[in-house]
């Protein structure tokens, strides 16, 4: 028997309302395999800032290390400000871990309406850098409280790493269709975004069998929504490669479905598995959020650790769900979370 210890933190909002019905699915696909998943269930988040003054304990990080992956399902509440939340928590484990990739797939899915009436056969992958860019502690303030009050933020970018996302992307890429798309803004962003276009060719060009094709944040954009299967593989920086993937999951019908996985891919840490979806405070308590995305998250989290077989059987299921119309209601269905769960277990069972 194998077994993989994963640290749970459901977090905020509805993440502890799609957990649960997430690892039902993951432990209904281990059963009759040789793999078993034992769950440490870690209750940081925001309540626990409200009675430590922090988001997570002092050893969150140390307690994380030794086990196989960690499974988060949502941060950030409407009573605690979005920077607490975020690098308190979200920040910190990715950094941390170095999960300098994020990698997050969309597809469309059966019996999944979308906004778009274009939206069959997408099947795109957002490669995003994770730990760097634009995400940045780097500036300050400075006139507080005066009429010369000012903000300012650096954004870093590092050759080294710009060119391992671009390397990842790159054999991604050769191992799809070749077509490789890189998401710029270097005619307004003259220093960061003229230097990752730089890195982005050099290291794309030892890739013969890729093609590069560099293509402004504003533009990228509205091409993703009218014609998102025109895309394969795109690589972005931090706060692009966000934007971009929540834009890309609504062309698919709901921010609700799409997964994402932070990956330390030397596996020399625990990667971190989390759908894209945040805390949705609006519907919080009415038992209706789209666990499709936990799910997701939980296969991708199974492939990383080596089953793809079981990674597969739950993908399978959740589509076999979907295509039979039971949804919740951010797809048009009136299911509940527990019945979306309820219907993916009986899917892998029979
Ligand atoms: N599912 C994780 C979550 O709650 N994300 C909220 C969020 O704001 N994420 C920003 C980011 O991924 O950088």
């Amino acid at each position: 028997m194998k077994t993989h210890v994963i640290s749970v933190l459901a977090g905020d909002g509805i993440g502890p309302e799609v957990m649960p019905v997430a690892q039902a699915v993951l432990d209904s696909a281990c059963e009759g395999s040789d793999v078993e998943l034992r769950w440490e269930e870690r209750p940081w988040g925001t309540d626990y800032f409200r009675s430590h003054g922090r988001m997570m304990p002092l050893n969150a990080i140390d307690k994380m290390a030794d086990t196989d992956a960690i499974f988060l399902g949502a941060v950030g509440h409407p009573e605690v400000p979005d920077a607490e939340t975020l690098w308190g928590m979200l920040i910190p484990i990715r950094r941390e871990f170095d999960q300098y990739i994020n990698l997050r797939p969309i597809k469309s899915l059966p019996g999944v309406r979308s906004p778009l009436a274009n939206h069959e056969g997408i099947d795109l992958v957002i490669v995003r850098e994770n730990v760097e860019g634009e995400y940045s502690a780097v500036g300050g303030r400075s006139g507080v409280g005066t009429e010369y009050a000012a903000a300012y933020q650096q954004a870093i970018f590092t050759k080294h790493g710009v060119s391992r996302a671009v390397s990842f992307a790159a054999e991604l890429a050769s191992e799809r269709n070749g077509d490789l798309v890189s998401a710029t803004k270097s005619n307004g962003i003259v220093h960061t975004m003229t230097f990752w276009d730089e890195v982005v060719a050099e290291v794309a060009g030892g890739f013969p069998e890729v093609r590069l094709t560099p293509m402004l944040i504003d533009a990228l954009s509205a091409r993703l929504v009218q014609s998102p299967q025109s895309f394969d593989v795109i690589v972005a920086s931090n706060l692009f490669g966000d934007i971009l993937s929540d834009i890309a999951a609504a062309t698919v019908g709901s921010i609700g479905i799409a997964p994402s996985a932070n990956l330390n891919p030397e596996k020399r840490h625990p990667s971190m598995f989390e759908p894209v979806h945040g805390s949705a405070p609006d519907i919080v308590g009415r038992g209706i959020a789209n666990p499709v995305g936990q799910i997701w998250a939980g296969a991708m989290m199974l492939d990383h650790l080596g089953h793809p077989d079981l990674a597969v059987d739950v993908e399978l299921a959740l589509r076999s769900v979907l295509s039979s119309g039971l949804s919740t209601p951010d797809l048009g269905g009136q299911a509940t979370t527990v019945q979306v769960g309820d219907a993916i277990v009986a899917a892998l069972a029979g």
